[in-house]
């Protein structure tokens, strides 16, 4: 290419440019301000490529998954209840499920199914729990969803839980995600608003934990020869966790909120310290500052963040085609950003592509077998919604 002369050179570069195929696209170069700073505007839902499409109403949503093979999903909410939402049934309640600690953030937490699940039927769930003298703490559970009539879990049985229970009903994050190999459940556990938790390796709260499917601990953890809680621990510093998502690559993702500003996307690897409390790129709710991450390079700092917040909520990766260019991309629901954001994985980067203003609150967001894109609106009117490509 160098003997070509420059007006060639350019047009084979355009020829080049127009014909990468999607899955190396490069960012477009107008993300790369938006990328290293806090902002993100929104665009109207106008000039997505997408119509938003009701499909069902629930009281609180909070999770969901769908039933691979059917039609179906599971919706937890909030208060307590598992729904099958069947798409051309009714509604069911699931029975078996365990009776919650509600109020305040907590209650009914994630659903997904096992790797297994086709074999076996089984589910797994977190919710929060009472514990002695005013204390709470989340936890996590499996059982076997036996679908039909009336659908129910059997066998439920309780593999994790977050130690110490702390009082105070805020920041659980009890997020779920299995490794794509389907060997590891991963849980994002929340510092519960006690800051100091997510620094202290013998404590589980405001970790990434790595367990086996039966709760027990891989001898290849990070920390497993030190033990106890802290053989749990896969990476520390993290805040509230409200989304986990493992890439096409099998890299982990995790979103979580920050303090007055700060929200995080972060690319989470074993041993790394995400900071938290001592850096942010947001403050205290009382206006006292945080250092930023670029004051302590020694701590994994976020891919993305937002200031002022989004609030994210539910976090899943996109591989589909229903949808022009968002094939390798990261989806995010904002809460207070009220709308759904896109976000491109360039290997080990992420570039902050689309943000929607849906004018509504999501909390969830799950991708089909059939590459469509379903959301869940947060609330006690809280929708199911599918985004149905324009033509
Ligand atoms: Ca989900
Ligand atoms: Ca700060």
């Amino acid at each position: 290419m160098k003997n070509l002369p420059p007006l060639a050179l350019i047009a084979a570069l355009a020829v080049a440019a127009c014909t990468a195929p999607a899955s190396t696209e490069a960012a477009p170069a107008d993300t790369a301000s938006l990328d290293a700073s806090g902002a993100q505007p929104a665009t109207p839902l106008a000039d997505a490529p997408f119509t938003v499409q009701e499909v069902a109403r629930f009281d609180e949503p909070w999770a969901m998954t769908f039933v691979p093979g059917t039609r179906a999903a599971l919706i937890t909410e909030k208060s307590g209840k598992l729904k099958l939402w069947q798409e051309t049934g009714p509604v069911q309640d699931v029975a078996g499920v365990p009776s919650v600690a509600y109020g305040g953030q907590g209650g009914f937490g994630d659903v997904i199914v096992a790797p297994d699940f086709a074999a076996t039927g089984t589910i797994y769930l977190s919710w929060a729990e009472a514990g002695s003298d005013g204390t709470f703490g989340a936890v996590v559970g499996r059982g076997k969803l036996v679908q039909g009539l009336a659908p129910r879990v059997e066998g439920l049985e309780v593999i994790w839980k977050q130690d110490p229970k702390v009082p105070g009903r805020g920041h659980y994050s009890h997020r779920l995600a299995f490794s794509p190999d389907g060997k590891y459940l991963f849980i994002g556990s929340g510092e519960r608003q006690k800051f100091d938790p997510a620094q202290d390796m013998k404590a589980n709260l405001g970790k990434v934990l790595r367990l086996n499917p039966d709760g027990s601990i891989p001898a290849d953890n990070p920390f497993a020869s030190e033990g106890g809680i802290t053989a749990q621990i896969w990476s520390l510093g993290h805040r509230n966790i409200l989304g986990l998502a493992f890439d096409g690559t099998g890299k982990l993702w995790n979103q979580e909120m920050g303090p007055k500003g700060g929200d995080e996307v972060n690319l989470v690897e074993a041993k790394a310290n995400y900071g938290y409390p001592i850096v942010s790129n947001g403050d205290h709710y009382d206006g006292k500052d945080i250092p930023d991450h670029v004051t302590r390079p020694e701590f994994a700092a976020p891919k993305l963040w937002w200031n002022p917040a989004v609030s994210p909520a539910g976090l899943a990766f996109y591989n589909g085609d229903l949808y022009p260019g968002w094939k390798n991309s990261l989806l995010m629901g904002a809460l207070s950003g009220e709308g759904l954001v896109r976000m491109a994985i360039d290997g080990d980067r992420l570039h902050k592509s689309d943000r929607w203003d849906f004018g509504q609150r999501i909390r969830e967001v799950e991708v089909r077998d059939d590459g469509s894109v379903w959301l869940l609106t947060d609330g006690e009117d809280g929708k199911l919604v599918k985004l149905v490509p324009k033509k």
